[in-house]
């Protein structure tokens, strides 16, 4: 090889090793979601009620305007997070307020409730199995998906033409929202990821980055405990 064309990989893999370590920086100053613990939260029945929200934008914090799921830990505080600890082998009652707009779904196999107690799901009060976000002005918003699981239910968005919509979070239920709840049991120990399936990262690459990438905004863990 040429002494230039030595030179030219040698730079080259500086670029490469000076790039890991921007990204490997980069990572870790970025800000972590807290765990939020449900571990000691059960009601009488043994199950535990875990309420969440879905925004529009976060409105402060390291990107004020993007996406983000919230989720009420067992003080009753809004908590940015989505990493959330969990007794297992344990039914989880899920309410989702829901106070995005949506759109029609580019991948149809989501607008089905799947892995959820009883298959279904409800929105607004009604069963509900599967959501065609072809038809009306609401669309899906977001979903809520552990892979690991099987467990996805949709989100539906708040109707377009809607004049009531929250600006950032923590969003109140005066404003437009739908609400999905269902219910699902925790497996055995372990960490599963989960995470929206819908690219709403608007401004990145095909919807797919930003909030979609970042832990606390459109995905995370369920810290699952025995
Ligand atoms: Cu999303």
């Amino acid at each position: 090889m040429s002494f230039g064309g030595r030179v030219s990989v040698v730079l080259g893999l500086l670029v490469v090793v000076i790039g890991f370590a921007v990204w490997g920086v980069v990572g870790f100053l970025l800000p972590q979601p807290p765990t939020v613990d449900f571990t000691s939260a059960q009601t009488p029945t043994g199950a535990i009620d875990m309420t969440v929200q879905t925004v529009p934008a976060i409105g402060f914090g390291y990107q004020p305007v993007w996406v983000s799921y919230l989720v009420k830990n067992p003080q009753g505080q809004w908590i940015h997070s989505t990493v959330w600890k969990l007794p297992a082998h344990t039914r989880i009652n899920v309410t989702i307020d829901q106070y995005d707009s949506g759109s029609p779904l580019r991948n149809q196999q989501w607008w089905r409730v799947q892995g959820t107690l009883g298959g279904q799901a409800t929105y607004n009060g009604k069963p509900l199995s599967v959501y065609d976000s072809n038809t009306g002005n609401n669309g899906i918003g977001h979903t809520f998906t552990v892979p690991a699981l099987n467990l996805s239910v949709p989100l539906v968005g708040v109707d377009g033409n809607a004049t009531n919509t929250c600006g950032s979070a923590p969003c109140t239920t005066n404003f437009d929202h739908n609400t999905m709840k269902f219910s699902f049991m925790t497996p055995g120990a372990g960490t599963y990821s989960w995470q929206c399936f819908v690219p709403c990262g608007g401004g990145y690459l095909f919807g797919n980055g930003g909030p979609m990438t970042t832990l606390g905004y459109m995905g995370g863990f369920l810290d699952v405990v025995a």
